[in-house]
């Protein structure tokens, strides 16, 4: 949290509480406002406090005032996700942008703890091994006043159930594209999903130091391939070989690259105005002529910057750079902390929840069990949808109606995580717990919202599942449902018997899978064939309806890790003869997660 920002204890009963919502103005730009006059006065030992005004040290009376501070700390956030096809850069990029932004520092509480806060997004030991993402991750931190939540995802396909669930957790995404591939398959779906929830994209062409497509081809390739706008911020100078830097088109300078300041934070040497003399100097008579023609080539070609456009979703912002070599990236930060938006209203099945609303309110999106060795627990991800949430807070679990009790929340610095005292509308929590909160429930102060929109898909492929050693079955039925909880794969159990299957988007997920329940749970598993092609979610109205079908096809009938049956299918025709048989039943490939 930046310098000026007030905080509060928001015990209940606080007079905050009972502010009507006011989605007052929000300002537009919310980064760079360091140095106003903050607010400050919150003993966690004090049950219900009166904020202070730091510069005055009064109470604050006004509360309407409260409100406009909750609003600007909402519009300071940037929740976005990285997203793209396989090894465009993704998590390159995630660590360059982190080297810009120190550990965040919320009310003092979190403090940088030096070389470990350096950030791998990548921490699961088969990531390492493999050099891809498998799993999305989180990290939050700040530049100019604004609080960045960044999610990196995996690319592969066959991760992908777990990108769709970071997609609803975010306000905007940045789509890195190779620059000598351009759109790849996997960006090309992800962009589709991201373009049914409108959600306004910022793009990285990367790699520039390697030969890749001319940037004006590429640029009408993209718009061709994806019917989307787009206006380049950034200009490349040269590529691969003569790749020089990049020219601000907005800004109307020149960022000159500094070889070997890949760990470094620079901007290289900036040079103002395309007629700088030492622009001729620096990249030589035949580079500097080309560099004019294209700046005014892509001026003259291709639309200007329209915020409106871009928050629609339908103009895309351009930077290029090398996320390897750390260029470009700090324009693209700065891109997103002035035009990315802020966090935006979430649907649920009652109402659009404002993040504006004093009521903190937040949904799970993601679970991961063991990302710490030293913490064996699982971390519950929860974007928060309204309201600022202060640390020891008591929210409502929706599901079970139960009242939960946040005394550790955790922020992400990557692998590291550090106790969160405050967080609002927009941030991410991690809170650890024993396997009570699952993906798609919500937590509020008391209201019965359902978030809506978190897709579970029903898996394309299934395999049997035996331990290598029978007398841990229990073990490994333990570890599959943990796993399945997560999301890392379906795990269902046949009705007859103790025969476990398990059911993946991609063959990838197996082998990920096997690694795994070795290294975390320390079981040898062996995974067969089977006869099932595929499996339904099965839903109906009438109870007994659901029972007798459940004895009459008990063969095929399994329990997901929820309790809830699935067919499992033997080939296209069993399911329409199913289909035909039981018509008052539903059999679903997609379920929403809404709990
Ligand atoms: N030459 C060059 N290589 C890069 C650049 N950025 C990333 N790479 C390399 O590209 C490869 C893939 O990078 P990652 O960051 O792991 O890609 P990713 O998009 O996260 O991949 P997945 O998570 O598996 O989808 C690595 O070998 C990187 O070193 C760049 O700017 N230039
Ligand atoms: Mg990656």
């Amino acid at each position: 949290m930046a310098a000026g920002e007030w905080e509060t204890g928001r015990a209940r009963g606080d007079p905050g509480d009972r502010v009507a919502t006011a989605h007052g103005t929000r300002s537009p730009t919310a980064c760079g406002t360091r140095g106003r006059p903050a607010l400050v006065g919150w003993d966690p030992r004090r049950p219900a406090v009166t904020p202070m005004d730091r510069s005055t040290m009064r109470p604050v009376r006004n509360l309407s005032t409260i409100m406009i501070k909750l609003d600007e700390a909402v519009a300071r956030r940037r929740t976005f996700a990285i997203i793209s096809h396989p090894d465009a850069g993704k998590t390159t990029l995630t660590e360059k942008l982190l080297l810009y932004g120190g550990a965040i520092q919320l009310a003092g509480a979190v403090k940088a703890r030096g070389e470990r806060r350096r950030a791998h997004s990548d921490w699961m030991k088969v990531e390492r091994e493999r050099g891809i993402s498998v799993t999305a991750s989180v990290m939050t931190f700040e530049l100019d006043g604004c609080t960045f939540n960044l999610l990196d995802t995996p690319g592969h396909e066959d991760f992908s159930e777990d990108t769709y669930r970071t997609l609803t957790a975010v306000d905007s995404a940045v789509m890195v594209l190779d620059a000598a591939k351009g759109i790849e398959g996997q960006t090309r779906k992800l962009f589709e999903v991201c373009r049914l929830r409108d959600m306004p994209i910022t793009t990285f062409v990367n790699k520039l130091d390697r030969e890749g497509l001319e940037p004006l081809a590429l640029l009408d390739a993209v718009a061709d391939d994806l019917q989307i706008e787009v206006t380049p911020v950034t200009w490349p100078i040269g590529m691969g070989q003569h790749f020089r830097g990049v020219y601000d088109l907005e800004a109307d300078r020149a960022h000159l690259l500094e070889r070997g300041a890949g760990r470094s934070v620079t901007s290289g040497t900036v040079l103002e105005g395309l007629d700088h003399p030492a622009l001729d100097r620096a990249l030589g008579h035949g580079q500097v002529a080309q560099l004019r023609e294209e700046v005014e080539l892509a001026r003259a070609l291709l639309p200007s910057f329209d915020r409106q456009a871009f928050l629609a979703g339908n103009l895309s912002p351009v930077y290029f750079g090398s996320a390897l070599n750390n260029f470009g990236v700090e324009d693209l930060l700065r891109g997103l902390g002035q035009q990315a938006p802020s966090p935006r209203p979430q649907p649920t099945a009652q109402r659009p929840v404002q993040p504006t609303e004093p009521a903190v309110s937040g949904f799970v999106f993601k679970i991961q069990a063991n990302m710490d060795p030293r913490h064996r627990d699982r971390v519950a991800f929860v974007r928060l949808a309204s309201g600022r949430f202060a640390r020891g807070m008591k929210l409502t679990h929706v599901r079970s109606g139960k009242r939960m009790s946040i005394q550790n929340p955790l922020l992400f610095l990557a692998r590291d995580r550090a106790r969160a005292e405050q967080a609002v509308a927009g941030d991410i929590l991690g809170i650890p717990n024993y396997g009570n909160l699952r993906i798609g429930d919500a937590l509020t102060e008391g209201e019965a919202l359902h978030f809506t929109g978190i897709p579970s898909f029903a898996p394309e492929l299934m395999k049997r599942v035996r331990t290598e050693d029978p007398l841990r079955a229990k073990h490994l039925g333990r570890a599959l449902v943990q796993l399945a909880e997560e999301g890392a794969a379906h795990a269902f159990k046949l009705r007859e018997g103790s025969t476990w299957i398990v059911g993946v988007a991609g063959a990838l997920q197996f082998d990920v899978l096997a690694d795994r329940l070795r290294t975390e749970y320390d079981l040898d598993v062996r995974f067969e064939g089977t006869s099932h092609h595929a499996c339904r979610w099965v839903e109906g109205d009438d109870p007994r309806l659901l029972k007798r079908f459940a004895d009459r096809l008990r063969d095929s009938l399994a329990e997901d890790h929820d309790g809830i049956p699935v067919l499992l299918v033997r080939s296209a025709w069993h399911l329409q003869k199913v289909r035909e048989d039981w018509p008052e039943l539903r059999f679903l490939a997609t379920r929403e997660q809404l709990a």
